[in-house]
């Protein structure tokens, strides 16, 4: 899964990124702040942990998000917007999109539009990425607007596609995101592949001042999920070794990073969960849309574990810590075998039975 950062210029997305890159042990490179960046991060999971302590296994296998850091314009200016544009194609390559806005007033650099102001910026940016889904429908019903005229096989199809894009274009017209104009399963299925930037889930990043940092903040902004951070403490507390962290955070109030918070959010914004894998050759954290059944779960491992699927040994994540093991899980009646339709839920830990 992958996760776009995008914001005004000065908003802190490199510092955040670079934050939470390097606070999960990768390295990044910020000499060109013109380009975009991408950082693989590991999902924390106090579970993989407590697994990997029960089994001393040969691999532990986190889960793991994509970040990506795009650079920021001003898009008051014309020539900013433009520039801002050349990067919607790398946006459209991300599941979702988290804006992040400055809420601090920086001395050391220009505050975007001379004034910090959360609520306008991410109205600026949502009015941004409607524009630019706006911009592809046009240009789509221009070109079937053109082939429409000639009476080729695929025509009614392309009538059909038409009628829809025309539907798109007056809902985006009225400011309103793709997904409300999307009525039926075949209309999201012939819209896929344009990956439109209102259909992806969207959240807000308030970068709010060092100060600030404690406090909860809104958990809502101009109509999006929000969270608040603060960028430049995450720097601070990427650089610090992981066993001074815990003191640095109480010193400032805090019982954990935010970058976990982070990572959990983006979770829940698009729906993902974990199940786990244990064994003494591998623990492994695997992260699959809520809903998946047990056979897709298989199928995320491996083609013939799906395919020869019989089983899923299955126990609650919660319930195998109380017992203490396995066998002890299973001696208290809370080892489950569920069948293929079996819908996973977060914090499952599961041995697949299968036969090829
Ligand atoms: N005071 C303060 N400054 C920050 C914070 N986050 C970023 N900055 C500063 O703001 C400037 C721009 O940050 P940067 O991450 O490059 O912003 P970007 O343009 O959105 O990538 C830098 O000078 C940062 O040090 C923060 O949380 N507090
Ligand atoms: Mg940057």
């Amino acid at each position: 899964m992958r996760v776009a950062f995008i914001g005004p210029p000065q908003s802190g997305k490199s510092t955040l990124f670079a934050a939470v890159a390097e606070a999960g042990g990768s390295h990044v490179d910020l000499s060109r702040p013109d380009q975009p960046h991408l950082a693989v991060v590991k999902v924390p999971d106090e579970r993989l942990d407590w697994l990997t302590k029960l089994h001393n296994p040969k691999k532990t296998t986190p889960a793991e998000l994509e970040f990506l850091d795009l650079p920021g314009f001003d898009l008051s200016d014309e020539a900013g917007r433009s520039r801002a544009r050349a990067h919607w194609m790398a946006m459209e390559q991300a599941n979702m999109l988290a804006f992040v806005v400055a809420g601090f007033s920086n001395s050391a650099a220009a505050v975007y539009r001379n004034k910090a102001d959360p609520a306008r910026d991410v109205e600026e940016l949502k009015q941004e990425v409607l524009f630019a889904d706006l911009e592809r429908v046009s240009a789509r019903i221009d070109k079937l607007e053109v082939s429409t005229k000639k009476p080729t096989p695929r025509r009614d199809e392309q009538l059909r596609e038409m009628e829809l894009m025309k539907r798109l274009r007056e809902t985006l017209e009225n400011e309103k995101p793709i997904s409300e104009a999307i009525a039926t399963e075949s209309e999201n299925k012939l819209i896929r592949s344009f990956q439109f930037l209102t259909l992806k889930p969207t959240m807000v990043v308030l970068n709010c001042g060092e100060d600030a940092a404690a406090e909860a903040g809104p958990t809502e902004l101009a109509g999006l999920p929000c969270v608040q951070l603060s960028a430049r403490i995450e720097e601070e507390l990427a650089q610090l070794a992981p066993e001074e962290r815990g003191e640095f955070l109480s010193d400032l109030g805090l019982t954990e990073g935010a970058r976990d918070r982070l990572i959990r959010a983006c979770y829940q914004r698009v729906n993902l969960i974990s199940f786990l894998t244990d064994g003494p050759d591998e623990c492994r954290a695997w992260t699959v849309p809520a809903g998946t059944t047990a056979v897709a779960a298989a199928d995320e491992i491996h083609s013939d574990i799906a395919r020869g699927f019989i089983r899923a040994e299955t126990v609650a994540f919660a319930d195998l810590q109380a017992a203490g093991d396995h066998k002890r899980a299973k001696a208290a009646g809370k080892v489950r075998l569920e069948g293929k339709e079996y819908v996973v839920t977060d914090g499952d830990v599961i041995y697949f039975r299968f036969n090829v």
